[in-house]
């Protein structure tokens, strides 16, 4: 899974469209590139990120989903109504780091056949990572995504259509997130595909002292531990290097 940010730095219409047109040429790019999904998201959900409204969240992403109509595309959204915009768009796959815990969202999905990533995230984007505390992170995050899988599929969405994430990062420790790697096959015990997102966080930064612009070998490291214990999905931004890294433990898998 490739990530595209459409997130303009200035909101006059030149910026708009700049970032509407860099959007889809990257998404195209990741895909030739060998992402099977591109994930777009119109709303920061980084630590400390400025929200953005409902209106321009769909300003940012319909029009990139409109272009990007023969490609596997997952929208990274909380709101139902962007979710149920996204699905009319054509969309494949809802990526929502609330696991569908807002009001309405299991309804926006339920008619549809999409894909949907339930993640774990402890507190909200603006204060997660304020001092988060856990008895045991990996006990935690796997009974919270137990209880989402089972609300969805409760709801009516096919368990089939159901991928769950630990959501690294987000209201979580760099212990916590070396934790829930280690432990990542235990996650697998859900049974539904595991994705995991390790790309350029702030994790790797504390490990090797690097900003996020220079954090391509970490990432790479992350990756194929998260794949070696179990992961099936990685959201990246390098899906270029990413898939060589794949290519070589595919190889060797069985040998
Ligand atoms: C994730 C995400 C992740 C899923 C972001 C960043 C922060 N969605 N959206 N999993 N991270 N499912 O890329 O640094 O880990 S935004």
């Amino acid at each position: 899974m490739g990530v595209v940010n459409v997130t303009p730095d200035s909101f006059s219409d030149g910026g708009r469209y700049y970032a509407r047109d860099a959007a889809i040429a990257h998404a195209r790019r990741l895909a030739e590139e060998g992402a099977d999904i591109v994930d777009i998201g119109g709303e920061s959900t980084r630590p400390g990120a400025a929200p953005v409204s409902e209106e321009e969240e769909l300003e940012r992403i319909l029009p990139v989903l409109e272009a990007l109509g023969d490609l596997c595309i997952s929208v990274d959204t909380r709101r139902p109504a962007v979710m149920a915009a996204a699905l009319d768009a054509g969309a494949s796959m809802i990526n929502d780091v609330q696991a569908l815990q807002a009001s309405g969202a299991i309804e926006a999905l339920r008619e549809s056949q999409c894909a949907v990533c339930l993640m774990h995230m402890k507190g909200e984007p603006a204060t997660m990572q304020r001092d988060p505390h856990y008895d045991d992170v990996v006990r935690e995050v796997k009974a919270f995504l137990q209880e989402r899988v089972a609300a969805a599929e409760a709801a009516g969405i096919a368990r089939e259509r159901i991928v769950v994430d630990p959501g690294f990062g987000f209201g979580k420790t760099a212990a916590h997130n070396l934790t829930l790697l280690g432990r990542l096959a235990e996650l697998g015990e859900l049974g539904a595909p595991l994705l995991a997102g390790l790309s350029r966080k702030s994790t790797i930064g504390k490990l090797t002292g690097r900003p996020a612009d220079a954090r391509l070998a970490g990432s790479l490291a992350m990756a194929l531990i998260a794949v070696q214990r179990g992961a099936t999905i990685l959201r990246v931004h390098d899906v270029k290097e990413t898939r060589d890294v794949i290519a070589v433990w595919e190889a060797l898998i069985g040998t």
